[in-house]
């Protein structure tokens, strides 16, 4: 689907209007100054980082008040259509997206992307300790990266303020991997709608090989459709990536994470990936450290860096 020689777009988002902890916004600058484009160029990409390091901060409306129980719907609406519209672009031009989280409301923006140039075709595995899908009313917390897929498959219905967002995936077209914290409304929506999951307890029965075999097999079976990797780092043990919003325990390892990257790496089908929830401000140095050089790794897997 990518025209050599390969270019990686790259999307910064320093974006934190989902949920309510500062810090987040600081993820995109933190894994810059780890030298992730340098890590990219490294492995034989040109990287197109002609957008710079965007600033969300003037899309702020001046009055955001809850529409039911979303917070900051306008903030979230007008930060995502925006990164719709810079990943839409790096696609159409032939390019693999790469966004920089940023929480994960953000992923309204990039599937929107994505899809707008691969329609149909396009496959979601979404890679997470949480299912991210609840509905506006479903919705226990308000905060809006408990939300996206919801929105992006159409199950929440004509939501405003995201007249914008048209819904572009299929429920069938989602896989899950890593889910252990899932709310019950979000449970009946997955029973409901059939949804494909892999949560940590099929990690532990199949082996991560087995798991991601399954879930490409499932979404694509000749191996022949665009594939968008939504990579939340609490998906990992909070051993591993520790500076995140909310921890999970008993998550992926350091190298079931690895796993999963390079095993989509390999399939060629890698259009687009996002890294979210990176949030350097949580914990200590050392966390800081092994969670952007966690965050960073998972992206060479996926665009192709090998162990031998
Ligand atoms: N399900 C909870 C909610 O809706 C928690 C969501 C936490 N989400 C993320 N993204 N960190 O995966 O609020
Ligand atoms: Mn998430
Ligand atoms: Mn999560
Ligand atoms: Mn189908």
């Amino acid at each position: 689907f990518i025209s050599e020689p390969h270019t990686v777009g790259v999307v910064t988002v320093p974006f934190s209007g989902g949920q309510p902890k500062g810090g987040v916004d600081a993820g995109p600058i933190e894994l810059l100054r780890f030298g992730i484009l340098d890590q990219i160029k490294g492995l034989g990409y040109k990287v197109d980082f002609s957008d710079g390091v965007d600033q969300y901060s003037s899309l702020k409306p001046k009055s955001d008040p809850d529409v039911g129980k979303m917070k900051k719907p306008r903030f979230v609406s007008s930060a995502c259509e925006k990164v719709k519209g810079q990943v839409e672009g790096h696609c159409k031009q032939g390019s693999l997206a790469l966004t920089l989280g940023g929480d994960h409301s953000i992923a309204m923006g990039t599937i929107s992307g994505s899809a707008a140039k691969y329609g149909d075709q396009l496959r979601v595995i979404w890679v997470d300790a949480h299912a991210d899908i609840n509905t506006p009313e479903s919705t226990e917390s308000g905060n809006l990266h408990g939300c996206p897929l919801s929105f992006i498959t159409g199950i929440a219905k004509n939501v405003a303020p995201f007249e914008w967002l048209t819904p572009c995936l299929k429920p069938e077209h989602l896989v899950y991997i890593g889910l252990r914290d899932v709310d019950a409304g979000e449970k009946k929506i997955l029973r409901e709608h059939g949804i494909r999951a892999y949560s940590m307890h099929e990690v532990d029965k199949y082996g991560i090989s087995k798991v991601v075999e399954m879930a490409l097999e499932y979404l694509s079976p000749s191996n022949d459709n665009p594939i968008h990797l939504s990579f939340d780092v609490d998906a990992l043990d909070p051993s591993v990536a520790p500076s995140t919003g909310t921890p999970v325990r008993g998550g992926l390892t350091f190298r079931e994470g690895h796993y999963i990257c390079e095993a989509i790496h390999e399939t060629g089908c890698l259009v687009a990936m996002d890294l979210v929830e990176v949030n350097p401000l949580l914990g200590d140095q050392t966390n800081l450290y092994q969670t952007v050089t966690v965050g960073c790794s998972l992206v060479r897997c996926a665009l192709g860096e090998t162990l031998l």
